[in-house]
C-alpha cells in the first residue's frame, strides 16, 4: 500500500529525466555576508557541495551570499550557520509563494496581452524570435535576421542585426539570456532593441555608424525549461554522464579562456559545472562563431545576466586587471551615471573579481581575451535581491528604460571614437 501512495505521489509531483522536481514551498532564501576568511572559506566549501542553490555566490569578506533552502533543508542551514557565528537574515520569507503569485500574474499578463510583444509580461522563446522577424521584415532597411545554429534540443538560433550603415562599420555584440532563469535579461535586451528600432530617426545618425548584433536568448532550452517545468533552472539542457541524471551545463563557465581554473565546477550536478570541455555546449559555440565573424569590428561585447546592479568588466578568472581596465572602467562610470538619472538605482562598477567573485569560462573574458573586443561587460541586472531571480514583470519597463540610457552611453562612445 504505501508502495502504490508512492508510485501516485511520485507521478503527482512530475519526474523529469530523473531529477524530482524542487518544492519551493515554505522555502527561503537566506543572506549571510562573511565578517572574516575562515567563514567565507566554509561558505565556499558550501557552495561545492552542491547542496543549496547559491543564488549569489562568496566573493570576499563583507559580501552577501544569498542561499535558496528548501523548507526541508532550512533548520539544518540555519543552524550551520549559526554554529559559524554568521550572521544572516531571511531575504525572501517563502519562495513558494513568490512564485506562485508571478506564475499567476504572469499567465494573467498572457490572458490580457493586446499584441503579440509587449513589456509588461515575460515572452517565451518562440515568441521573442517570431517578433525579431517580424521586425526584419518590416524594417528591411534597418534590420536582418538570420539563423545562425540549432540548440542542444533543437531550437533555430537567431542573429538579428540593426543598422543603416555598412558592414565595416564599428559594431556592438549584445547577448541575453545565458542563464535561464535570469528573466530579466532578454527582457530588457527586447526592450533595447524597440527602442533603437521606434525611434529610428531620432537614431538615425548612431545606427548609420554603429552595427549591432544581437542576440537576446542564448540559452533557448534552458529559458524554455524555466518557463516549463523548474523556473530556477539555471543551466543548458545538454545530457551529461551524471549517474544521479544531472543536466546542463553553466554556460557562463564553458568558454574557452582559462576553462575551469577557477570558480567552476567538474560536477554534473552543481550548477557552476562547466562542462565535460571548454565549449562543450553548442549554443555557446554558435553565439561563439558568431562573435568571431564580426570580430575585426567589434569594440564592445555585452553580456546581459541578473541580478545584483552591477556593471562589471575583465577579468573573471583573475585578481589582476587588463593593462586598459581603466578605459573600461570609465566607460562603465559614465554608464552607470546615465543609468542611475533614470531611476535611480546604483549600479557597482568594478572588475568581476574585484566586485564580485573569481570565476573562469565566461563569455565576457572570452569576448575581451580571444576575441580581442575592448570594451567587454557583464551587466548584472535588476534587483539587489529583493525578488532574485523572481523579478516582477512590472520592473521591466523602468529597467528598460534605465539600462537603456546605460547603453546609449556605450553606443553613443563607440560611434564618437570609431567610426
Ligand atoms: O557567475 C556568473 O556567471 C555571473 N553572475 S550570475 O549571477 N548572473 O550567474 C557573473 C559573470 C561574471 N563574469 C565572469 N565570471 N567571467
Ligand atoms: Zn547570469
Amino acid at each position: 500500500m504505501r508502495s502504490l501512495a508512492f508510485v501516485v505521489a511520485f507521478l503527482l509531483v512530475g519526474v523529469s529525466y530523473g531529477e524530482p522536481r524542487k518544492d519551493y514551498a515554505g522555502a527561503q532564501v537566506l543572506r549571510a555576508t562573511p565578517e572574516n576568511e575562515s567563514q567565507l572559506h566554509y561558505l565556499r566549501g558550501l557552495l561545492m557541495k552542491n547542496v543549496y542553490d547559491f543564488w549569489t555566490e562568496p566573493g570576499a569578506v563583507g559580501r552577501p551570499v544569498d542561499i535558496l533552502a528548501t523548507a526541508f533543508q532550512l533548520p539544518v542551514l540555519k543552524k550551520t550557520l549559526a554554529r559559524l557565528g554568521l550572521d544572516f537574515s531571511v531575504h525572501i520569507g517563502n519562495v513558494g509563494d513568490l512564485l506562485k503569485e508571478s506564475r499567476i500574474a504572469q499567465e494573467r499578463a498572457e490572458a490580457h496581452r493586446q499584441s503579440s510583444m509587449d513589456w509588461n509580461s515575460y515572452h517565451r522563446y518562440d515568441g521573442i524570435m517570431a517578433w525579431l522577424e517580424s521586425l526584419a521584415t518590416e524594417y528591411p532597411d534597418l534590420c536582418s535576421i538570420e539563423d545562425v545554429g540549432t540548440s542542444y534540443e533543437g531550437r533555430t538560433m537567431k542573429l538579428f542585426r540593426l543598422g543603416s550603415g555598412p558592414d565595416t562599420n564599428p559594431g556592438i555584440f549584445v547577448d541575453g539570456g545565458l542563464h535561464a532563469r535570469e528573466w530579466i535579461s532578454p527582457a530588457v535586451v527586447t526592450y533595447i532593441i524597440n527602442e533603437l528600432v521606434r525611434d529610428r530617426v531620432i537614431y538615425s545618425d548612431l545606427l548609420s555608424k554603429v552595427n549591432f548584433y544581437v542576440m537576446p536568448v542564448i540559452n533557448p532550452d534552458g529559458y524554455e525549461y524555466s518557463f516549463t517545468d523548474e523556473r530556477l533552472w539555471r543551466k543548458t539542457r545538454s545530457d551529461t554522464d551524471s549517474a544521479r541524471g544531472c543536466k546542463g551545463v553553466d554556460g557562463n563557465r564553458n568558454w574557452a579562456f582559462h576553462w575551469m581554473e577557477v570558480g567552476a565546477s567538474d560536477d554534473p550536478c552543481s550548477n557552476l559545472y562547466a562542462g565535460p570541455e571548454a565549449f562543450s555546449e553548442v549554443e555557446m559555440r554558435v553565439v561563439r562563431d558568431q562573435i568571431l565573424r564580426f570580430k575585426d569590428n567589434l569594440k564592445a561585447y555585452l553580456t546581459f545576466h541578473s541580478y545584483s546592479q552591477l556593471l562589471l568588466y575583465p577579468w573573471g578568472y583573475t585578481s589582476d586587471l587588463p593593462e586598459d581596465w581603466r578605459d573600461l572602467d570609465s566607460l562603465a562610470q559614465d554608464a552607470a551615471d546615465a543609468l542611475f538619472r533614470v531611476h535611480h538605482k546604483h549600479y557597482k562598477v568594478g572588475s568581476v573579481t574585484h566586485v564580485l567573485y573569481e570565476a573562469a569560462g565566461g563569455s565576457d573574458d572570452w569576448a575581451k581575451g580571444v576575441a580581442g573586443v575592448k570594451y567587454s561587460y557583464t551587466l548584472e541586472l535588476r534587483d539587489k535581491g529583493h525578488y532574485g531571480f523572481v523579478l516582477p514583470a512590472t520592473e521591466i519597463i523602468p529597467s528598460g528604460e534605465e539600462t537603456f540610457e546605460g547603453f546609449m552611453v556605450v553606443a553613443n562612445f563607440i560611434r564618437d571614437h570609431y567610426s
